[in-house]
């Protein structure tokens, strides 16, 4: 398996997660075979546009440069805002646009800022960038903190792009290296404990599963689900839809489970037709395969 096949994998898989799983957000749950029906055009949600942001961004800037993803996601929301963003970044972004700063913006809506899933769901790009690197906590933090300064909020974003990261590196998954990577990884209480409880969770039980690590808006409540829908699958379509099938935030824990399982199996483990009929797909490979090159140089 090839970088670029795992690049490619990654940032299509964002896409098709959030597209497959977007008419099924706020739901109890489809069945598997119930996620695709009637979908023609796969149009992503706030999840991929954002995601978006991170990759031209990071490409413009070769590497992190905050003030300038910040005035990317401005940009790119005043173009279209109707992408069905969560609640805090449109007023985030409308404070940015006023010049009232850059960081922490975020807890002057919720006490100690946003634990939501926003900054987990855009950062598979970090997480392919510095796949290789020291610096990636302190990348996937930062760059979280525009929209997400809360801890749990930053430690989501840090831990979805480590498990991207890992799908990266591995060419053979062995579920409990994985998860002790990712356990020796997060430094937060909540997030160890849901790592723990994947050991010994049936993924048939698709009730317990949510229980024991969530479904819902916050980063706690879907890291850990996509997490545990790409390590219990067999496939990049199982991965993806079984993480649809557990209902609450389907296009965020879809788009999750689609960057870490596009990041294990390559774009040849991706069904041709969900590439084909994905809007913008030709524009999210081209910029997978730029932030390829700026990895390499
Ligand atoms: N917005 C949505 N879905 C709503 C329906 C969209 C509809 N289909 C449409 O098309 O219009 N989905 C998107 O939002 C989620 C990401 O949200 P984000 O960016 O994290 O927003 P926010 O406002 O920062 O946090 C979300 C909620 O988390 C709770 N919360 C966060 N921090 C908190 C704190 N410190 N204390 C208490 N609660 C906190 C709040 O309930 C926030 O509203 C994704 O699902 C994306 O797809
Ligand atoms: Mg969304
Ligand atoms: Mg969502």
């Amino acid at each position: 398996m090839t970088l670029k096949s795992k690049f490619l994998g990654c940032i299509l898989g964002v896409g098709i997660g959030d597209s497959l799983g977007r008419r099924w957000e706020g739901s109890f749950g489809p069945a598997m075979e119930e996620i695709e029906r009637g979908s023609q055009v796969l149009r992503y949600t706030d999840d991929t546009h954002m995601t978006l942001g991170v990759l031209e961004s990071l490409i413009a800037c070769k590497g992190l440069d905050i003030g300038h993803m910040a005035h990317t996601f401005v940009k790119n929301y005043e173009e279209e805002p109707y992408r069905g963003y969560g609640p805090g970044p449109p007023r985030i972004f409308r404070l940015i646009r006023r010049g009232e700063g850059l960081l922490n913006l975020d807890r002057g809506i919720y006490p100690g800022g946003s634990y939501g899933n926003g900054s987990a769901m855009r950062i598979a790009p970090v997480g392919l960038l510095y796949h290789d690197s020291e610096e990636l906590r302190g990348k996937a933090c930062s760059a979280s903190e525009i929209t997400h300064s809360h801890e749990l909020g930053k430690e989501g974003a840090a831990l979805q792009a480590y498990a991207v990261a890992l799908a990266v590196k591995i060419s053979r998954l062995d579920v409990d290296e994985f998860l002790d990577e990712l356990e020796k990884f997060a430094e937060n209480s909540t997030y160890k404990k849901k790592l723990r409880a994947m050991r010994t969770l049936d993924r048939e039980k698709r009730s317990e599963v949510t229980t024991k690590l969530g479904n819902g808006i916050e980063a706690f409540n879907s890291v850990p689900a996509a997490v545990f829908s790409f390590l219990t699958a067999k496939s990049f379509s199982d991965a993806v839809l079984y993480a649809i099938s557990l209902g609450g935030d389907t296009d965020t824990i879809g788009a999750m489970t689609g960057a870490i399982a596009g990041a294990y199996y390559g774009i040849e483990g991706i069904p041709p037709e969900w590439i084909d009929r994905l809007e913008n797909g030709r524009y999210l490979e081209r910029l997978a395969l730029e932030l390829l090159r700026i990895g390499e140089s």
